[in-house]
């Protein structure tokens, strides 16, 4: 029997090329691979305030993403989290399971509870509903980027802790990262993540940017003092063009040692803006079509919810009768 894949978005933000390199990317090479489930992550995105119409209209804006991408409704389910009553229902039996210092630990939230003035319950327990959602389909493999792998190791030890205490219930995931792209670094900022809530109008690049823009984005990157790309002493903001330039193209790191050795930045900046644009310009047309048929998109987000529906009951049920709560 083929493993099966689990990974998700939250309908939040401008999807930048960092979620399209750290995950969509990924996806739609491993999606053949296995028996896939990716996921729009709305109960995650409302760990803070969401405008509720917002996230109505991203929800519809993720999925139509995640077509135009290459995401083949065929053979993968798409499907909106909420939807599926079991990843709220698991999040709660494995919070049962887990303890609070495990969650204090994690670096997101640490850094996310430092931006608000009250910090809801929710963003601590977002890493345990992270595992509901992987758990809950018994998925042995979850392509994230980087950021992603310490809630990864986290669901694996909510995992181990049920299974020691309750016998083996639960798949242990692995942690599959894109080989180049898995941390693609804020424009602006070389030194930071690309985030969708960074506030610097140069600081990522959406997936739906015009050409232009991104043209104009990429000519106020961050780079360094050197007049040209030199690969030993290069600053981390030239490294990050190197590193999108070669996920996109998937080049060899020789063949991009032969190209960008000793060009001036200006030209390097070119490339990288012709690099990206080729790959966009096609998820952005797919995106309109797809968008222009709200009815189909709706057809697949049903048809995701039923086909997963079942595995869900399955392991809640299973779930319960380990921990002794009642099942009719
Ligand atoms: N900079 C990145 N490089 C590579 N992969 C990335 N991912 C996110 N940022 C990068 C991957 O994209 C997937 C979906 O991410 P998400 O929407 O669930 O949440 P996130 O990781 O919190 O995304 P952002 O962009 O940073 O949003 P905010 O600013 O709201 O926190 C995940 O697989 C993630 O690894």
């Amino acid at each position: 029997m083929k493993k099966r894949v689990f990974s998700g978005v939250q309908p939040t933000g401008n999807l930048h090329i960092g979620n399209y390199l750290g995950a969509l990317k990924n996806w739609t090479k491993v999606q053949y691979d296995y028996e896939s489930i990716f996921c729009i992550v709305d109960l995650h995105a409302i760990t803070v305030y969401q405008s509720p119409e917002e996230l109505k209209a991203k929800i519809l804006e993720i999925a139509a993403l995640f077509l135009a991408a290459g995401i083949d409704p065929a053979h993968s389910t798409v499907m909106v989290q909420s939807s599926v009553a079991g990843h709220a229902e698991l999040s709660w039996l494995l919070t049962c399971v887990t303890p609070v210092g495990w969650l204090e630990r994690m670096t997101q939230y640490k850094a996310k509870s430092a931006l608000q003035e009250t910090i809801g319950s929710g963003l601590m327990q977002y890493p345990v509903l992270m595992a509901a959602d992987i758990l809950l389909y018994q998925a042995g493999v979850v392509p994230v980027g980087d950021d992603q792998s310490q809630h990864l190791e986290l669901t694996r030890d909510i995992a181990q802790r049920f299974n020691s205490l309750y016998g083996e219930t639960f798949v242990m995931p692995e942690t599959k990262l894109p080989t180049v792209g898995a941390r693609v670094m804020g424009l602006d900022e070389p030194d930071k993540k690309m985030s969708k809530s960074a506030p610097g109008s140069n600081h990522a690049i959406g997936i739906l940017d015009p050409p232009e823009l991104i043209k104009k984005k990429l000519s106020r990157a961050t780079t360094d003092s050197n007049p040209h790309v030199d690969f030993d002493t290069m600053g981390p903001g030239v490294q990050n063009l190197l590193g999108i330039y070669q996920a996109f193209g998937s080049v060899s790191e020789d063949d991009m040692k032969a190209k960008f050795a000793g060009m001036r930045y200006g030209d390097l900046k070119k490339n990288v803006t012709e690099m990206i644009v080729s790959h966009l310009e096609p998820i952005q047309q797919r995106y309109r079509e797809i968008t222009a048929d709200p009815a189909y998109l709706l057809s697949i987000l049903t048809a995701g919810r039923d086909r997963v529906a079942p595995i869900a009951e399955s392991t809640v049920r299973l779930t319960k009768q380990r921990m002794g709560v009642f099942t009719s």
